[in-house]
């Protein structure tokens, strides 16, 4: 996977990549086994829900479907739980706690999106924490930047590739799935641990 940064291109596969002010960002491509199959499985079978959330005066839909599942919820697939204990062990170092919950994304095309955030509810406001993304589907430009200001690095999330938000990441930086002109699905699976959202 190769990444545009301010310091130009780099390979980011497999690294941990330390972003400043306490946050990294680790990539590993094709980690998720059988995509497609967990592709397919979680389009069809999960209940996708269709959010409405008021911007100022107005409610208009939110551009993706959602469904999140709670610490201690049952998940949709068990390809899902597996992920979710290999991703445990994975940053037990860093975390020192279990993820436990799990959000879905389904961007349906082109026309959908997240805008800037950060994970600060809970939790990842104040504390370090992980935020580990799995992508299925279609290929989609991720965005980080600092908060506050800076340049900002365009990473292209694709196909079973894992992506893990560390560190202050949640307070110092922010995230987005920009809209593009054409995109086949992408389903997004957030793993967080307790208390952060
Ligand atoms: O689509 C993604 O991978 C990011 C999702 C995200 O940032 C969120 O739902 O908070």
């Amino acid at each position: 996977m190769q990444v545009a940064g301010q310091d130009g291109l780099f390979d980011v596969a497999g690294h941990r990549r330390e972003l400043g002010a306490g946050a990294w960002l680790d990539v590993r491509t094709g980690w998720q086994h059988d995509p497609d199959g967990l592709f397919a499985a979680l389009q069809h079978d999960v209940p996708w829900v269709a959010e409405r959330r008021r911007m100022y005066d107005r409610t208009l839909p939110v551009p993706r479907l959602l469904r999140f599942y709670g610490t201690g919820a049952a998940l949709p697939h068990p390809a899902l739980e597996e992920a979710r204990r290999e991703l445990s062990e994975l940053y037990w170092e860093d975390l020192r706690e279990p993820f436990t919950s799990v959000g879905l994304c389904l961007y349906r095309d082109g026309a959908d999106s997240v805008a800037w955030h950060g994970d600060t509810i809970g939790r990842g406001g104040t504390h370090d924490t992980v935020v580990a993304i799995v992508s299925l589907g279609s290929t989609r430009p991720f965005l980080m930047r600092p908060r506050g200001g800076g340049a900002s690095t365009r990473l292209s999330v694709g196909h079973g590739d894992l992506l893990a938000m560390g560190g202050s990441a949640q307070r110092t930086w922010e995230h987005a799935v920009p809209k593009v002109p054409h995109a086949e699905p992408r389903i997004s699976i957030q793993f967080r641990v307790a208390g952060v959202r």
